[in-house]
């Protein structure tokens, strides 16, 4: 997918590119990266069950936007939704067990890769219904104002999620409770090019997916989402906007996922190898990297230390989850129907 002018470019000053917070983030997104793909080696071996979606490759959509946020603040976002937990602070030895189906997981071990949930840091969701989790973020992003708080909600979905219904329903009203300052929400269209097989050229009847928010009254700006100074210079910028005025916005990163859509989309009919290696090229952890390197004079051992560190994390998490206990038997009935509907004792 080419990149547009319409793009931002990068907007961060190079002399505060050198702060110490640079370095944590390019940390953060080595082990999200190492997370992911160990998520990929557990997957075959059998030790993760269900579905498993990675993020490599889009990891600068995800720390560029939630290192910009405060404490409070509510974020949503679908299925491919490890790195959201990870950056949001989830310990990652948690968030593995729940992909382990384990009782020490961040959702006891019930909601597995695609039903994270973390409210203590801000994560409510995890979603594997593509674009359910709209209308809910808008109603959250509500509450936060009719509270009278200044948090803001942050809603992640992608490009294939903009064709349900409800997408639609979340930006109506969304667009509708901004008008009076009564909607803080920050909508991120993760636009990976593809909605499983499909790219967004046989997908969506209009390309320009920011065109299909602005129709509800809802600005909106396109980042190279593989260029995290670019992502988290419209971040800071638009979230204090948001926590100022209470109007929602939304930010479409173009960006690109190295894996298949999922763990059985093995052969990826739908798009060429030169394609995927193409982008490659733009691999976000490699161009904050050289960008440190040549400003801040980052070099190849820092980075090693970093990998080192990275990879020791992800076998700690994953030695955690296999050896943490599986839920027991009555955690069947826990969290699952609300306590005043129907039990099983009064059936
Ligand atoms: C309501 C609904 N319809 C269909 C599916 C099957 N499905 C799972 S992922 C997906 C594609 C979504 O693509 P996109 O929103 O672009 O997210 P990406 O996988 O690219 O991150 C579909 C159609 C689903 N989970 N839920
Ligand atoms: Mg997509």
């Amino acid at each position: 997918m080419a990149r547009t002018k319409e793009q931002a470019s990068a907007t961060i000053d190079p002399a505060a590119a050198c702060a110490p917070e640079w370095t944590d983030i390019l940390r953060q997104m080595i082990l999200i990266r190492r997370f992911e793909e160990a998520t990929e080696r557990e997957f075959r071996k059998g030790k993760i069950g269900g579905y498993l979606h990675v993020y490599s490759g889009q990891e600068a959509v995800a720390s560029g936007i939630i290192t910009a946020l405060q404490k409070g603040d509510a974020l949503f976002t679908g299925y491919r939704d490890h790195a959201h937990a990870i950056a949001l602070g989830s310990e990652p030895r948690r968030v593995m067990a729940e992909l382990f189906g384990k009782a020490t997981g961040i959702s006891k071990g019930k909601g597995g890769s695609m039903h994270l949930f973390d409210v203590e840091h801000g994560f409510y969701g995890g979603y594997g219904i593509v674009g359910g989790h709209l209308t809910l973020a808008a109603g959250a992003a509500y509450a936060q104002r009719y509270r009278g708080t200044d948090h803001i909600t942050v809603c992640y979905f992608g490009d294939g999620a903009m064709n349900i219904g409800s997408f639609h329903e979340a930006m109506n009203m969304a667009g509708l409770w901004g008008k009076s300052g009564m909607c803080p929400i920050l909508f991120i269209i993760e636009n990976n090019g593809y909605a499983m097989g499909t790219s967004v050229e046989r997908h969506s009847a209009l390309t320009d997916l920011s065109q299909r928010v602005r129709a509800y009254n809802i600005p909106t700006e396109k980042v190279d989402g593989q260029d995290i100074f670019a992502v988290r210079g419209v971040a800071d910028r638009v979230v204090r906007q948001i926590r100022e005025t209470g109007k929602p916005y939304c930010i479409e990163a173009i960006t690109y996922r190295f894996s298949g859509h999922g763990a059985a989309d093995i052969l990826q009919p739908y798009r060429s190898k030169d394609e995927v290696e193409e982008h490659r090229h733009r691999d976000p952890i490699g161009i904050l990297r050289n960008r440190l390197g040549e400003i801040c004079g980052l070099t190849d051992d820092d980075v090693k230390e970093i990998e080192d560190w990275a990879s020791k994390e992800v076998a700690a998490a994953v030695q955690f989850a296999e050896e943490s206990p599986q839920p027991e038997a009555e955690e069947l009935w826990r969290d699952i129907v609300a306590e005043h509907g129907p039990t099983r004792e009064n059936e």
